[in-house]
């Protein structure tokens, strides 16, 4: 705990150095190492814990294979067969201070330059979830451990799927240990699991979030010409943010524009990203960021090719004590690199921050469209909530206690929110707001807000839709709340698609809110997905039922989507898996469960009927193979003869 605890942070010296990809020294896996580092490697599916080891504590890692669909555990091991481990948030004896299960690794060697790929794929789901924590221990010998530095931690419910953590190792030459350790919750709902430990030789590839837990993610920083305003990797830093954005913690990495003694306004400091490939096709760069006060400074990302710096979004409004959302689509024809700049302003009660930089296959949608099947996009929980907006598909909180969940799941077969009212300690009146990043109000004056929602259940709740506005012409920020639309209506079973008309002042701030208010008792359920938000007034693009084969069909923003039935596919469904003719050679196509089946002509034969008698060439010595009904001729070469022209005159 000791370095994340102490503020530890990179120097700025290795940046200077300009050291290209990932900074400072990272782990080595050469010759025999490489063997004993892949040792790390396991699957858990053959119960067995392969080369770690379970640390003697009083919470204990447990085999899994996720049968019991009702428990908050995963539904099924990474790859769906197998096994994979898990500890209980609670077994009922421990204190606060001793709910510990740890897995401890070999120990390994490492040295500069090369580097290590660790990862593995973890699930924390339930409103007593713990943490989960990767601590990376330098070791004396095989025995003696000479610190321990916490390298990534998650804390709290996450979406109800396997997310994985991959990160390459930071470390100087010498002998480590990893140890994982999860810690347990105040109550009994929430498992943590993990499965599919690898360790490769090599920085990670592919890696599509920094979160700045271990590294800057092959980031490099470059600092005012002046040398007093720099970004800065650190916890907890002063003038910065109370919590980290990734773990909502105190304890967790950002990376904040520091300004020492003598900075000047309009100094700058850039956060480069590593070159990203030509002809990516559209990418959505996301991220969060923290800027408050009126004089703070400006922070802005741009596009750098060549030296050239264009700017593709900046702020400079008062936002408040809180971390924001930002977003850019990226679509280059040429390869470039992402710049995130701050500029010190004449002030410096506070300072900048960013955090948890993502970039996602696909353009951006509208910035207050999300469809949860990953994350919560923008929106976050407000923290004078008291209880929580879920992201899964329903199970665990409401099973016991609800009639019926949506009855495909989920508009989209993905996952939703849903508010968790079951608790026996929540009240009467009690509330969940998760709210959206901060909007304006469009040209125009009016926006059209669609979402779908779901409630049932025997006891009452309420969900309550609006907006926030903000007052930012005082020092201090101010919301003011106006409801626009308020259900206690049940929807039973399936989605109900709802149409708000948002009217403002042209420029006014607001966030969108939604909120779900406990009522008199615990079996209620309240689920919300598809949000999405345009500027102007509703249209209904499924008034036409542009879905075909009984698809059904969802407004997003100013255009729709089809949900197909198996077997049909296709923006509008009007694909099946015949639909491409895959059957070659006048074969006959249909229908077979989500795939095809063909029905060849003589002599054909085949998945697709591509093949026939000569197919495998089965005439050797250069003969001509001709069909002859449903078997083959060949047709010789002189000296060759026989079936397949396998004799010759003579053989030598
Ligand atoms: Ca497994
Ligand atoms: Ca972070
Ligand atoms: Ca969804």
């Amino acid at each position: 705990m000791a370095m994340v605890s102490e503020g530890y942070s990179d120097s700025p010296r290795g940046i200077a150095m300009g050291v290209p990809k990932i900074c400072f020294l990272i782990l080595v896996l050469s010759g025999y190492y490489v063997s004993a580092a892949s040792r790390l490697n396991c699957t858990f599916d053959d119960n067995n814990l392969c080369s770690w080891i379970q640390d003697t504590t009083t919470l204990s890692w447990k085999f899994g294979s996720g049968i019991s669909t009702n428990s908050t555990g995963p539904k099924q091991p990474v790859g769906r067969k197998g096994r994979y481990i898990y500890v209980s948030s609670y077994e009922g004896t421990q204190s606060d201070n001793e709910k510990i299960a740890r897995l401890q690794s070999a120990v390994f060697t490492s040295f500069y330059p090369d580097a290590g790929c660790f990862s593995f794929y973890y699930h924390m789901f339930g409103v007593h979830v713990g943490e989960l924590r990767v601590i990376l221990v330098p070791m004396q010998d095989e025995k003696t451990p000479l610190g321990r530095q916490v390298i990534w931690r998650r804390r709290g419910t996450q979406p109800d799927k396997w997310l994985q953590l991959k990160d390459s190792l930071n470390v100087t030459e010498g002998h480590y240990r990893i140890d994982i350790e999860a810690e347990g919750g105040s109550g009994f709902v929430g498992d943590i699991a993990i499965d599919e430990i690898t360790m490769k030789s090599g920085a990670c590839s592919g890696v599509e979030l920094c979160d700045f837990e271990s590294s800057l993610c092959g980031w490099t920083i470059e600092g005012s010409s002046q040398g007093r305003y720099s970004w800065r990797r650190g916890v907890k830093l002063p003038k910065g943010p109370s919590q980290d954005h990734t773990t909502m913690t105190e304890v967790g990495y950002y990376l904040q524009a520091v300004a020492r003694d003598g900075a000047q306004t309009g100094e700058r400091t850039s956060l480069v990203s590593p070159e990203l490939d030509e002809g990516l096709g559209p990418h959505c760069l996301t991220f969060w960021y923290y800027r408050p006060g009126f004089s703070t400074g400006k922070i802005s990302v741009l596009k750098r090719r060549n030296d050239k710096e264009t700017l593709q979004w900046s702020a400079t409004r008062d936002v408040g004590k809180s971390w924001h959302y930002g977003q850019i689509t990226i679509d280059e024809k040429t390869s470039l690199r992402i710049v995130f700049q701050a500029e010190k302003g004449p002030r410096n009660e506070n300072e900048m921050a960013i955090d948890d930089i993502e970039i996602k296959n696909g353009a951006c949608g509208q910035i207050a469209e999300c469809n949860f099947n990953t994350n919560y996009c923008s929106y976050f929980l407000n923290e004078t909530s008291d209880f929580a907006w879920l992201l899964g598909t329903g199970r665990v909180v409401n099973t016991q206690f609800v009639d019926k969940i949506p009855a495909d799941n989920s508009v989209e077969n993905g996952m939703f929110i849903y508010a968790d009212m079951t608790p026996p300690s929540l009240k009467e009146g009690q509330q969940a707001v998760l709210v959206s990043e901060i909007l304006e109000v469009p040209v125009g004056r009016i926006s059209c807000l669609i979402f779908y929602y779901h409630s049932d259940g025997r006891d009452s709740a309420i969900l309550s839709v609006g907006k926030r506005i903000l007052d930012n012409t005082n020092k201090d920020l101010k919301y003011n709340v106006q409801e626009v639309y308020r259900s206690t209506y049940k929807t039973g079973s399936g989605w109900t698609e709802k149409f708000l008309i948002f009217a403002g002042n042209l420029g006014t701030l607001y966030q969108l809110y939604f909120r779900a208010t406990k009522g008199s008792g615990p079996r209620a359920f309240i689920a919300v997905d598809d949000i999405s938000l345009i500027a102007g007034p509703c249209e209904d693009y499924c008034s036409s039922n542009p879905c075909l084969n009984d698809g059904s069909c969802i407004n997003i923003g100013n255009s729709f989507k089809c949900v197909c039935q198996k077997p049909f596919f296709g923006d509008k469904c009007e694909e099946d898996p015949c639909t491409s003719n895959p059957c070659l050679n006048a074969g006959v196509c249909s229908i077979n469960g989500n795939s095809f089946k063909c029905a060849c002509w003589t002599p054909f034969f085949g998945d697709k009927c591509e093949e026939d008698p000569c197919s495998s060439n089965p005439c050797l010595n250069d003969g001509d193979c001709s069909v002859n009904g449903t078997s083959f001729k060949c047709s010789c070469r002189r000296p060759f003869f026989g079936d397949r022209c396998e004799e010759g005159m003579c053989y030598n």
